[in-house]
């Protein structure tokens, strides 16, 4: 099974969906309606994905809210009621979601985060992202085992096999880093193909993960550095994962082999008891249920680098090792298949992110691209983390298209669909950080659209 089948999900919708400039310009003058069916179809369909209103009525004529209601006349439950804490009932929509059609087995794909629901830029454990290529494991951490080893005799002193125990009596730290999965926002190449925020960037989480840095156990086992430029890192469960990662980003310090993800150990779907994390690089390259790590004096060329995890090109060839997550946001809400109930004020509120650095600016345009204002960056804003960004708006209840173009420290901006399709086709799966554009039609419905 492979991520090309994510070209053919079935939530794809009509090409309609793409706007041409002169409907842009028409939202823009706030002169345009008359594409009510497709804004239909596409909540309807959006709505199967369970989003919730943007603005809900506060009174509903229920005396007992400004009363005496039965929480405050009685006992509450004891305290471990709940031993391991988990959300209110009322909370039960906001879940990871697989979206139908997209594999035709479910052990190899994915299950995407419910960005549209979160605050700040930490996802809560249970609804990370979860991309498998063949299943998931509760792997028993006592007979886990880490195997460092060289591709040749002599690119290290000692080939060593650690426990889990021998792994965490080592110097941990621990960091707050993004995860996407190259794949992410990959259906929309062509066109406009998901209804939600959830099925177009939930390949995306924000964690605090902790572990050891991998340059102190390749030190550990005497690696020459000078000869072994390249690790291989492989997974133990039926995917033979693999990938070449160069060792410049081990050594930086910044690859970890971790344990921890926010506070606890992995979640089984995240890879536990080891994974490796390395910040910026595209989701595939962080190992779960890490296993061996061989270092090397060349690329490995393996099957999830050398057919899969490459980039069509409009003149028809691949490029290879394009592993790092470019600079790209999103606005999270008012995002596809919610809906503004009301016009006036409105906290706009969305993420950014970029593989190469910290994020120094979003800007935010309400008219498809013609006027843009500067938004907030919440602290922190950390380096290849998510970075929440909040902008003030008021709604006039007339058609609007909200976009979000973010900045990194190199100087990165962002590309519209035109610009990065100028250089890379539409036959891409991976690597589109296409700016994001949400129509509000007068109604008040949110959808998914295009704008080159
Ligand atoms: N061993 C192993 N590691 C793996 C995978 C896998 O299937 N097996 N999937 C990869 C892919 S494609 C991605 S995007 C990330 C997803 O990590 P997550 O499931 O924790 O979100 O793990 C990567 N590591
Ligand atoms: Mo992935």
């Amino acid at each position: 099974m492979t991520d090309q089948r994510q070209k053919t999900g079935r939530l794809r919708l009509a090409p309609e969906n793409f706007l041409s400039e002169e409907e842009v310009a028409a939202v823009a003058s706030q002169g345009a309606s008359g594409r009510r069916d497709f804004l239909r179809k596409s909540f309807m369909a959006a709505a199967s994905a369970m989003a919730a209103p943007v603005v809900a009525h506060a009174a509903d004529g229920d005396p007992n809210i400004l009363g005496n209601p039965p929480w405050t006349t009685s006992l509450g439950l004891p305290v471990a009621a709940n031993p391991y804490g988990m959300p209110s009932k009322y909370e039960r929509n906001l879940v990871r979601r697989e979206s139908p059609g997209l594999t035709r087995v479910s052990a190899a794909s994915v299950a995407f985060t419910p960005l549209q629901g979160l605050f700040g830029i930490i996802t809560p454990s249970g609804l990370h992202f979860e991309r498998h290529h063949q299943g998931w494991h509760d792997v028993d951490p006592s007979k886990h085992r880490l195997m460092i080893n060289g591709s040749e005799p002599g690119f290290l002193k000692q080939a060593k096999v650690y426990t889990m125990d021998d792994i965490m009596r080592l110097p941990s730290v621990s960091r707050i880093h993004f995860i996407e999965c190259g794949a992410n926002t990959g259906m929309e190449w062509g066109n406009v193909a998901v209804p939600t925020v959830q099925y177009s960037h939930g390949m995306l989480s924000c964690s605090e993960f902790t572990g050891v840095p991998l340059r102190l156990i390749l030190e550990d086992c005497g690696v020459d550095f000078k000869k072994c430029r390249y690790i291989l890192a492989e997974g133990a469960d039926g995917s033979s994962m693999t990938r070449t990662i160069p060792m410049e980003m081990v050594e930086s310090g910044e690859v970890l082999v971790a344990y921890g993800m926010n506070g606890e150990m992995l979640r089984p779907e995240n890879g536990y008891p080891l994974r490796l994390v390395v910040p910026g690089v595209q989701g595939v390259s962080w190992v779960k249920w890490l296993r061996r790590i061989e270092v090397g004096d060349k690329p490995y060329a393996t099957k999830d680098e050398a057919v899969h995890y490459i980039d069509l090109m409009p003149d028809g060839l691949h490029r290879q090792y394009t592993s790092i997550q470019e600079c790209k946001s999103v606005i999270t809400t008012p995002s596809g298949g919610q809906m503004l109930l009301d016009t006036g004020f409105y906290n706009v509120t969305g993420l950014a992110w970029s593989g190469r650095g910290k994020i120094t600016r979003v800007d935010v345009s309400f008219d498809g691209g013609i006027n843009w204002k500067t938004a907030r960056l919440e602290t922190p804003v950390l380096s290849k983390a998510l970075t929440r960004f909040n902008i003030d708006w008021i709604w006039d209840g007339k058609p609007a298209i909200l976009q979000s173009r973010a900045i990194d420290e190199t100087g990165y901006v962002q590309p519209t669909y035109g610009q990065l399709r100028a250089v890379r086709g539409t036959k891409s799966i991976y690597h589109n950080n296409a700016i994001q554009s949400w129509k509000v039609s007068e109604t008040g419905e949110v959808s998914n659209v295009q704008v080159l």
